[in-house]
């Protein structure tokens, strides 16, 4: 049995659906395909349970929740209680490995009082990861952070039985490595987690990509560019995640969620991002654009893929 989150058309039968899609209703507003119906979900239904501020469900092999809290006391404390109970939610479990987070609050850029919520939000997730003893540096899982229009502080995660491999972008200056100058807490995540998910399979979890070389914003007001360098980047985690897993993940076989920030900027975007992955395959037909604010003011664009590849056995 595989936690089934969804269906998914496109994918094969065989093929594990652990994956998740923001849903445009939860704060983003979808921009394209028009009338698309996004087809990752997370119901309470009569099988999730409940921990604290957390939902959940399992399956013996995998772990999905979404933490939930109101930032009323300010977004460090929202995040820490988030993290703090999904973190107490895999202490228990026989899947406690985080593979991928997805973070979705409002206001991401505005100030929380004295800081940004962003910079506040880092705080408060990099105190519960060290507070719980995980690695809030090398080995993070994947994730994004992305600011919606309206809602309390979602936290969905996904965790197995087996620690994922994190990978780093040789591009790019490790998040939990940034400078001060972004904020006195790093933010806490890997630029990919490779895992096995079994028969013979592994998943590729492209963390939130934008238009940043080094630790320095690129391409400042030039959406266009920074589209480009997003995808120059998740080139570069491609190949790592290739070298490490033995097989490609070639761009055309990944799944996109595209975040942009000016909903005028979406064919422009989306220009970039067909030209990239070709305009009349899966990927560009799949791609799910939404509207949400990135983490940095100057970013316009960022971009998450996920996918699988049948990986070769070793020889006996
Ligand atoms: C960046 O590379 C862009 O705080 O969890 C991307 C992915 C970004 C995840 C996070 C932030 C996060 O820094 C922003």
């Amino acid at each position: 049995m595989t936690v089934t989150l969804t269906t998914h058309p496109l994918l094969s039968a065989g093929d594990p659906q652990i994956f998740h899609r923001l849903r445009p209703d939860a704060g983003a507003p979808l921009l394209a395909p028009a009338g698309a119906a996004p087809d990752i979900w997370f119901e309470a239904d009569a099988a999730s349970q409940r921990h604290g501020c957390v939902r959940f469900v399992v399956d013996g092999e995998w772990l999905y929740g979404c933490a939930e809290a109101a930032d009323d006391a300010g977004m460090q404390a929202a995040a820490h209680r988030a993290y703090a109970d999904l973190f107490h939610v895999l202490g228990a479990s026989a899947s406690p490995h985080l593979l991928r987070l997805w973070n979705y609050f409002s206001g991401i850029n505005a100030d929380g009082g004295g800081a940004e919520r962003y910079r506040q939000f880092n705080a408060g997730r990099q105190q519960a990861f060290i507070e719980a003893r995980r690695s809030a540096f090398e080995g993070s899982p994947a994730a994004c952070a992305l600011g919606t229009q309206t809602g309390p502080l979602r936290v969905y995660f996904l965790a197995g039985r087996v620690p994922p491999l994190a990978i780093e972008n040789p591009r790019q200056v490790s998040a939990y490595r940034y400078p001060d100058a972004y904020g006195p807490r790093s933010p806490t995540f890997s630029r990919a987690a490779l895992a096995d998910v079994g028969e013979q399979r592994c998943a590729l979890f492209i963390s939130g990509t934008a238009s940043i070389v080094g630790h320095t914003t690129m391409h400042i007001g030039d959406v266009r560019r920074q589209a480009e360098e997003s995808l120059a980047n998740i080139a570069a985690v491609r190949a790592v995640a290739a070298e490490r897993a033995g097989v490609p993940f070639p761009a055309e076989s990944l799944t996109y969620t595209v975040y942009v920030r000016r909903p005028a900027d979406l064919a422009t975007v989306r220009g970039v991002f067909e030209q990239a992955v070709g305009a009349h395959g899966r990927a560009a037909q799949d791609a799910l654009y939404l509207q949400a604010d990135i983490c940095r003011t100057e970013l316009l664009v960022e971009i998450e893929a996920h996918g699988f590849a049948r990986t070769v056995s070793a020889p006996e």
